[in-house]
């Protein structure tokens, strides 16, 4: 292995980062690149490019059928999906949500008008805490949506008897959780609904995409009218809409990707194993674990550093990014201190105090099918030298 660079200022100094291309979270999972070339020459051949086109409905029959619920209402990605589940699940005044997510989650309630209240978070496992959610509820809140973050379930049965006891709708941003179970169940079946994410840099994606998934057959309805304008049958307009339709090249990326998904996890659940032995008994240096009972993508290689670590959390992914590691610090440093929430909220922070203890630790390090297990002997090697310095 190539010499360590122990500190960001060696990098002036000259000497080759450990990797000569740079090794990216989010790299994305390419599946079955003939299949999906094919899928492709068809919808040529069809001239059928988007809405509502074969490969859409297969798409979303299939992934329906993978996750054992009713309904899969795909959209064109994620983030439109949420705001969608919001309208037509009639959320509004306040929504609780945890500040510890991609903005997206909180973005998609300001977007239209709705407060996103942050709470806090249980330091282990960085999903929301049901208490802190109590103590958010006030008489304008009209809703909870929980993410499931890194892929683990959040705690779904205590935030449903939440919901129940105040009359609160309540929905998942299940993002990262494609393929994840709770309680042997797979995600997706919980809450009035849940809402995924098929974008490049997730473990299972089709290019930009994400869907709501559901056994409401109303709300199911509902969703695939306001995706494409309200439209029922031609020139018949008969509820608001957007544009949130899925087109038809994503689909045949998604169904080309779902058929190499199980290959695609059980190589991310090798490298999460890889990492964790090869940190193992690193001073202040903890990857996240998932639960052994769970099926879980592994997708995510989340570390945390705390003050038993002789380097700091942002001296070290300075240091990764020297050697062209390019971790990220996410979701620092919360949505609550992002300008738009920090303007509403200035002193939200007094109320987050776990969510700003995990911002300060977070490392996410790269994984997926384009890793090779000596990146990872690499990348450790690294993190330790760091972490002794
Ligand atoms: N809720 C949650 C909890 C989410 O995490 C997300 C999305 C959403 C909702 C919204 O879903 P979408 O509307 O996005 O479907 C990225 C993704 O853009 C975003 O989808 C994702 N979460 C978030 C966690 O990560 P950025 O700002 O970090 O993207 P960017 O451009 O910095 O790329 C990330 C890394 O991936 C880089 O190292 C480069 C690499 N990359 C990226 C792309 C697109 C590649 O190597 N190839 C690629 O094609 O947000």
């Amino acid at each position: 292995m190539k010499a360590i660079r122990c500190n960001v200022d060696l990098a002036i100094n000259g000497a080759p980062p450990a990797f000569t291309e740079p090794v990216h979270v989010g790299r994305p999972n390419i599946g079955n690149r003939e299949a999906f070339l094919q899928r492709v020459n068809q919808i040529l051949d069809n001239q059928w490019l988007t809405n509502n086109g074969p490969m859409v409905q297969e798409f979303e029959n299939r992934i329906a059928k993978y996750l054992g619920v009713k309904h899969c209402v795909a959209m064109c990605n994620g983030t439109i999906a949420l705001e969608i589940a919001i309208r037509a699940l009639g959320l509004e005044g306040e929504v609780i949500v945890p500040s510890w997510t991609f903005v997206a989650t909180a973005h998609a309630l300001y977007w239209q008008g709705i407060t996103p209240v942050f709470a806090d978070i249980d330091p282990a496992t960085h999903n929301l805490d049901p208490d802190a959610v109590r103590r958010m509820i006030t008489p304008r809140t009209s809703g909870i949506i929980c993410v499931h973050l890194w892929g683990r379930p959040a705690p779904i049965a205590e935030l449903q008897a939440i919901a129940d006891e105040h009359g609160l709708k309540l929905m998942f941003d299940a993002a990262h959780a494609f393929g994840s179970t709770y309680k042997g169940q797979s995600i997706g079946r919980f809450g009035a609904c849940e809402v995924l994410s098929f974008h490049a840099t997730k473990a299972f994606n089709t290019m930009e995409g994400g869907a709501v998934v559901t056994n409401d057959n109303e709300l199911a309805e509902a969703m695939r009218l306001m995706r494409n304008f309200g439209f029922k049958g031609y020139d018949n307009i008969i509820h608001p809409g957007t544009n949130g339709k899925m087109i038809e090249v994503c689909a045949a990326m998604g169904l080309a990707n779902l058929d190499s998904v199980d290959e695609i996890f059980s190589i991310n659940r090798r490298n999460h194993a890889a990492y964790k032995q090869a940190l193992a008994g690193v001073p202040g240096i903890s990857v996240l674990d998932y639960d052994a009972t769970e099926r879980n993508s592994h997708h995510y290689i989340v570390i945390e550093i705390d003050e038993r670590c002789s380097a700091r959390r942002d001296e070290i992914v300075a240091a990764l990014h020297a050697e062209n590691i390019l971790a990220r610090k996410y979701f620092w440093p919360g949505c609550h201190k992002m300008k738009p929430y920090r303007d509403l909220f200035p002193h939200a922070e007094l109320l987050l105090e776990d969510t700003r203890t995990v911002a300060q630790r977070v490392v996410v390090l790269p994984n997926g099918t384009s890793l090779q297990l000596q990146d990872i002997t690499t990348i450790a090697a690294i993190l330790r030298v760091l972490a002794a310095q």
